[in-house]
């Protein structure tokens, strides 16, 4: 195994860029020291000011420019450094290093961010995730710039700024922000059968995730892994979460966003500033050549996904998040990925829309980054130094010495020179293509609804419950009818049930669904709603189910403990101690950020008070135990925060612990009127009680319990 020094590498070169301004003298940035930086200069101390001021002109045009265009797509992100560890070998497939040597660790750089929203949108609005990850190989940078969702929208290029101008804020009004429950979104939508896929990924809970370091993470496309004897393999990329996959339900999303919009960049943030780092597994699909007509549909089409079941995933290795970076602009804002950053061993498939990508992400840069040598900034700098014959460009740092800036060349003795194949030197796969040239479909491609009925089909009730809420909720805010009237005839492709039910809730006439000829609206472009009877080849898939990847773990999960003076220092000692070994995060609320006296004497210092925070913000509740204490958040100042805090949890199906002596609080909250049995709900009676508590908190919520609790999502 090779001794990988690759991250630290990385680390020298942005080391090289950081400065430190402890016991540092204010200079400008000719590294001029500064005497005043209170008062410009002037003509006489009332005067007016003078233009040869270079130091306030310095700054403030600097000042000026500190904006650049936020991106196009996914402007609001998070991010931070990493490891990827390579677990086993797939040399049996890529010759890709990082790929190939057991125990290989490449540094990285991850990017998560939401699509539709400006970069100051909230984290939770319904939206697909991206997941771009920047590996910085020996063998130059690879980009997997993929979403926590395996399908996409469209299947072709051409269509991504149709897509985009429909789900962005509407040109005349500039509304709505980040969000696609709009006109012009659903018009788009009803009238793309290929997008209804993807629309049962982004209607489900996937796209309100609980965190980002609980979303699955997929390449979306078909790409091409190469061997040593050049044999070509396709293949799929998939991160799965240690942590599970877990959402938020959409009545919590709604007021993470108002209670705390930075929900989800907090929560990376703060998770590695605890030791806690976010870990995922890496796996793959793999598929011979020789199988590319296998499936009942095209592997180069990206609004499918090869079942789990007809393909497993292979896990082989491990991507860890440990370093949060130093400067959000010239780390986060400023990376820049790029599909078509590759290393040998890897290519691309003939995907249109992986197509369409590899031109457009350069493109993009050259207008957010401004100057074509975007790769020079230290985050997208490769950790190999760079050799060729590109010269100058605004902004150009590198130093390139002698007289050669082309080739072939004999001055500079032929270099750089190119390398072969044996060598690392990159070549594309040869693949023979013939065919007219054309502009058109494949038939293979045409098929929208098989797979939109296997999510459909592999959610739990209480997902399928969320899925329909979702549209109901997004359609109910289009306003013209025939366009609500398309997207239900869509979903009766899909499943009729679910057309009906939302039909019922949009204004929609259901008897138009149970027309001859499946449910086409007389208003309806014929060829935008094409029927395919056909079943899926799988019928259910279990991977689709959030449901079946909850781990029996409270790692990383943020527990509130409510608590008042005169609180059982004992007890409220021995759970934190528990839940701490188990990795949860405990964090104190109580009425006021006073801090607060126990029963002994001892102190705890509230992180929130009962009004800075809410119980959309935590995963579970412990009323501490302590009559003084449950009396004092009872009292007539308390009680409206406290049984709203309690009830609102409650809502959304999480576990709550009641401590001893808060009968008064569970009587006097929702929670109290149950006769039966709650597994969410604990009470600190019988000897395991803390026990039952971690349990609970595991199975992040219950949400079969949801209808009986009235819960609006
Ligand atoms: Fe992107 N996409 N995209 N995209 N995309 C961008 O590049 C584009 C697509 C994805 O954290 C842009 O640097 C086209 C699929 C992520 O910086 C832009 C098409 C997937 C990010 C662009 C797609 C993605 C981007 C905007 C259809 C999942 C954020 C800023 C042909 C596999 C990366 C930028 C980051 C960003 C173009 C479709 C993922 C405009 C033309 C499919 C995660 O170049």
């Amino acid at each position: 195994m090779e001794n990988n020094n690759l991250s630290d590498d990385k680390m020298e070169q942005l080391d090289l860029f950081k400065t430190d301004n402890s016991e540092q003298a204010l200079t400008t940035n000719q590294g001029l020291k500064i005497s005043n930086n209170q008062d410009t200069l002037k003509s006489g101390e009332r005067g007016p000011s003078l233009l040869e001021d270079f130091i306030l002109r310095e700054k403030i045009t600097h000042f000026d420019h500190e904006r650049i265009p936020e991106r196009i797509v996914h402007a609001r992100g998070s991010g931070a450094h990493g490891v990827f560890t390579l677990n086993k070998s797939l040399a049996k497939y890529t010759k890709a290093k990082f790929l190939s040597e057991e125990g290989k660790e490449t540094p990285v750089f991850v990017r998560f961010s939401t699509v539709a929203g400006s970069a100051g949108s909230t984290d939770l609005a319904r939206d697909v995730r991206g997941f771009a990850i920047k590996f910085y190989t020996d063998e130059g940078n690879y980009d997997l710039v993929g979403n926590n969702i395996p399908v996409f929208f469209i299947q072709d290029a051409i269509k991504f700024p149709d897509l985009i101008h429909a789900v962005k804020p509407e040109p005349d009004n500039q509304i709505p922000q980040a969000a696609s429950a709009h006109d012009t979104f659903w018009d788009f939508i009803s009238l793309m059968p290929e997008s209804m896929h993807m629309i049962m990924w982004i209607m489900s809970d996937r796209a309100i995730p609980r965190s980002y370091r609980m979303m699955e993470g997929f390449g979306v496309h078909t790409f091409k892994f190469i061997n040593d004897e050049g044999k070509m393999h396709f293949v799929k990329f998939h991160f799965k979460p240690k942590l599970g996959v877990h959402s938020v339900a959409w009545d919590e999303a709604t007021k993470i966003s108002g209670k705390d919009p930075d929900f989800h960049r907090r929560d990376l943030w703060e998770a590695i500033e605890n030791g806690i780092f976010p870990e995922w597994d890496f796996g793959v699909q793999i598929v011979p050549e020789e199988d590319e007509d296998r499936f009942d549909f095209d592997l180069l089409d990206p609004t499918k996904l090869i079942p789990e079941e007809e393909v497993p995933v292979e896990i082989v290795g491990t991507l860890t998040l440990n370093r949060n970076p130093d400067n959000f602009f010239a780390e986060t804002e400023q990376i820049a990925f790029h599909p078509g950053n590759l290393v040998p061993g890897i290519d691309f498939s003939n995907d249109p829309l992986l197509q369409g990508r590899l031109f457009s992400y350069t493109d993009t840069q050259l207008s957010r980054l401004g100057s074509p040598n975007f790769h020079e900034i230290p985050i997208n700098k490769s950790v190999k130094t760079v050799h060729n014959n590109q010269r100058d460009g605004q902004m150009r740092q590198q130093i390139a010495k002698g007289k050669v800036s082309y080739e072939p060349n004999s001055i500079g003795g032929g270099c750089p020179f190119q390398s072969m194949m044996k060598d690392g030197g990159f070549a594309s796969h040869q693949e023979r293509v013939e065919g007219p040239k054309i502009r058109a479909r494949s038939q293979s491609f045409v098929d929208h609804y098989s797979q939109a009925k296997l999510f459909y089909n592999s959610q739990s009730d209480p997902e399928k419950r969320h899925l329909q809420n979702a549209i109901i909720f997004e359609l109910s805010k289009v306003t013209i009818p025939a366009i609500r009237e398309r997207v239900v005839a869509q979903l009766n492709f899909i499943n009729k049930d679910l057309a009906a039910n939302v039909a019922k809730k949009v204004g929609v006439e259901v008897t138009k669904l149970s027309q001859p000829n499946g449910s086409i609206p007389a208003d309806a472009d014929p060829k935008s709603l094409q029927s395919s009877e056909k079943e899926p080849s799988t019928q259910k898939s279990d991977a689709l189910s959030m449901q079946n990847t909850i781990k029996d773990s409270i790692e990383s999960r943020v527990i509130g403990f409510i608590m008042e003076d005169g609180v059982k220092a004992a007890e409220v000692d021995a759970l934190k101690s528990k839940l701490e070994a188990s990795g949860a995060i405990v964090q104190i609320i109580a009425a006021s950020l006073s801090p607060v006296t126990a029963d002994d004497g001892s102190k705890y210092t509230p992180k929130h008070s009962l009004t800075s925070t809410a119980s959309v913000c935590f995963d579970a509740l412990y009323i501490a135990g302590g009559k003084k204490s449950a009396e004092i958040l009872l009292n007539i100042e308390n009680k409206p925060g406290t049984i709203h805090f309690v009830n609102e949890a409650y809502k959304h199906c999480k576990a709550i612990y009641f401590g001893n002596e808060t009968d008064e609080i569970y009587k006097a909250s929702n929670v109290g009127s149950k006769s039966h049995d709650d597994p969410a709900i604990v009470r600190a009676e019988g000897e395991n009680s803390d026990e039952s508590f971690i349990k609970a908190v595991a199975n992040h919520r219950i949400w079969e319990l949801e209808l009986e609790r009235n819960n609006p999502a």
